[in-house]
């Protein structure tokens, strides 16, 4: 097995995207809990990501979300990012939150709301273009509850109209990503609820548009690394969206549920090129902390995201080659778990030491005082949720 060191400069490059709303309030439908220091302003969800990039050296990016996170200047906002020493990544769109969407956006049945949903998402490309992004997100709520209540293919039809709208206004450098989910908000059916779905969509629009897989949006019990490796095989993994789950959409840290999948994920990725620093997979947390505070919250996930990464780089894949080619089932298997079962936390905290960072981001950040001055100073306002 190669050692930590053997496997530690292949670190450096690694860069998580975390979310704007993560730092924000957040609950469930039965109530959302407010907590000190959550930010007011767009700008304090930025330097709260900073932080965390500040204490792991691991989150360069904030993906932002519209509306919740619209500004009149974006130039400014970006300007400010830089000052703050994060980039502002992936554009997520909303076309949830507006009555009008009630029966869908791009897929619904009338036409003027179609083209209200299609216009938002140009605005979002607008955005892209005055903050430097890359990556136009699309995550759908369209479905129905009920069957018969809507004509699903038909619907798939003006999804891929409106799709092709959007795709048509990327400038060379951009793309577009579309997210798939099982279910939720919708119940019997959703419209883009698997990547079989997403790929179909997205192959028909060309080389420029990508599948966004989220970890928490599949059935108990899916091979995500599967999909992970299908993906990767044909060109078409854009992103992650990283948490963990026990039962649905839970939005989770990322690695607490089931390290042992994240670690799956992370060698497919590997083994697939996924890793490889240009390779143009964004690797962002979509998760909600909403009993935990939230910039700890987000860096125990970078931080479980490196440790199943380092690990996942050390499996042996040279033996792991040779047992799968002698038909070593066991033997296979065994080095696969060799890998999975090292513990590298100490080596990860010489090794951050060795780049400037705390051996220790969790404890730098609880005895650093940033939480207790934003308790102190974020007083009055509104605090945002998500
Ligand atoms: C929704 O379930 C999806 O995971 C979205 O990616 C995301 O959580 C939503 O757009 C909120 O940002
Ligand atoms: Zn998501
Ligand atoms: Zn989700």
């Amino acid at each position: 097995m190669p050692t930590f060191e053997q496997i530690s400069q292949q670190l450096d490059h690694q860069a998580i995207e975390v979310p704007s709303w993560a730092y924000g309030n957040s609950g469930t439908r039965f109530k959302v809990f407010g907590s000190a220091g959550t930010p007011r302003t767009v700008q304090e969800k930025i330097a709260d990501a900073a932080a965390v990039h500040r204490f792991t050296g691991l989150a360069p990016k904030v993906a932002l979300h519209i509306p919740w996170d619209k500004v009149d200047d974006y130039a400014a906002l970006t300007a400010y990012a830089a000052e703050q020493g994060v980039q502002i990544g992936t554009i997520n769109s909303n076309t949830f939150q507006d009555d009008d969407y009630k029966l869908g956006g791009l897929t619904h049945h009338d036409p003027v709301i179609r083209r209200k949903a299609i216009d938002h998402h140009l605005e979002c490309l607008q955005i892209m273009d005055a903050t430097g992004s890359q990556d136009l997100k699309i995550w759908l709520a369209d479905g129905s509850n009920y069957p018969g209540q809507a004509d699903m293919r038909s619907r798939q039809d003006r999804l891929a109209e409106s799709l092709a709208a959007i795709y048509a206004e990327l400038k060379d450098d951009q793309r577009l990503v579309l997210e798939y989910k099982i279910f939720e908000p919708a119940f019997y059916h959703t419209d883009v609820p698997d990547w079989g779905t997403a790929l179909v969509q997205v192959q028909a629009l060309g080389e420029k548009a990508m599948v966004c897989l989220d970890t928490g949006h599949h059935a108990p019990s899916t091979n995500v690394e599967f999909i992970v490796a299908q993906l990767l095989r044909l060109g078409r993994l854009g992103s992650f969206d990283f948490n963990s789950r026990f039962y649905a959409d839970d939005d989770l840290i990322v690695g607490s549920a089931d390290p042992f999948q994240l670690f799956r994920i992370m060698f497919e990725v590997v083994r697939g090129g996924g890793y490889a620093a240009d390779s143009g997979v964004a690797f962002m947390l979509d998760q909600c902390h909403n009993v935990e505070k939230k910039i700890p919250g987000q860096i125990r996930s970078v931080l479980n995201v490196q440790e199943m990464t380092s690990r996942a780089l050390m499996v042996d894949t040279e033996s792991l080659a040779a047992a799968q080619q002698a038909g070593d089932v066991l033997g296979a298997h065994e080095v696969f778990m060799d890998a999975f079962y090292t513990d590298v936390r100490a080596d990860l905290a010489a090794w951050r030491e060795t780049r400037g960072l705390p051996a220790s981001p969790m404890r730098a950040y609880a005895e650093s005082g940033y939480q207790e001055t934003i308790e102190a100073d974020r007083v009055g306002g509104t605090q945002l949720s998500w």
